[in-house]
């Protein structure tokens, strides 16, 4: 995607706002995130998107309290893709995507949200693909977020650009076919501006 037509510095403003850290959690650490997760997951039955949703085959659940252990892990999370100053949603989101599901383009709701959306991936590697909202086919930008891996979308990249995850099909990196088998990610999110202006309001 080193198409010729992204403006002056916009792809690495983009780069430094998003991105991937490989190995952010320990092999141990992922085994305890599930060992809390999967029990209440289990219970629940994959969903098939209505017309206007963005996700396909998945099941997700909110969770505000963890295990101590796994407590540190989301503090890590949160210490990596934060500001010190963020004002942060108190529950986490853990989504379990079916080996055949996929995330279609979008960008989340200011209503639910704010700058930053960040998140571990387990169980599966898959591609994350951001598409500027004024040039979807051209400002393309792929993140390979192997297991165990953080992703940090933030600021512009959250704004101005859809995101998506990739359905096993599609899911190529560099020539190299990357098998996306279920995944489950651990997403923390801070305050929509819009709750932090609510006085104002
Ligand atoms: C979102 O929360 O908007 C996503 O697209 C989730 C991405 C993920 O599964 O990590």
């Amino acid at each position: 995607h080193n198409s010729p037509k992204w403006p002056n510095d916009l792809r690495q403003a983009v780069e430094k706002c998003c991105y991937v850290k490989q190995d952010f959690i320990s092999e141990e650490e992922e085994s305890t995130l599930l060992a809390e997760v999967e029990p209440h997951m289990k219970r629940l039955r994959y969903e098939k998107s209505h017309w206007d949703d963005a996700i396909h085959l998945y099941r997700e659940r909110e969770q505000r309290k963890w295990r101590d252990e796994n407590e540190k892990v989301i503090e890590k999370i949160r210490c990596e893709s934060f500001g010190p100053d963020a004002k942060h949603l108190t529950h986490v989101h853990i989504l379990d995507l079916h080996k055949d599901g996929v995330i279609k383009p979008h960008i989340d709701s200011v209503r639910y949200c704010g700058d930053v959306i960040t998140g571990l991936s387990l169980l599966s590697e898959a591609i994350m693909r951001l598409r500027h909202k004024d040039d979807r086919e051209n400002l393309v930008v792929d993140l390979l977020m192997p297991r165990r891996s953080l992703y940090r979308l933030g600021e512009l990249g959250r704004y101005d650009f859809l995101h998506e995850v990739l359905g096993d099909s599609e899911s190529v990196w560099n020539g190299r076919k990357v098998p996306r088998y279920r995944r489950i990610s651990i997403i923390c999110r801070d305050l929509p501006k819009q709750c932090n202006m609510a006085t104002e309001n």
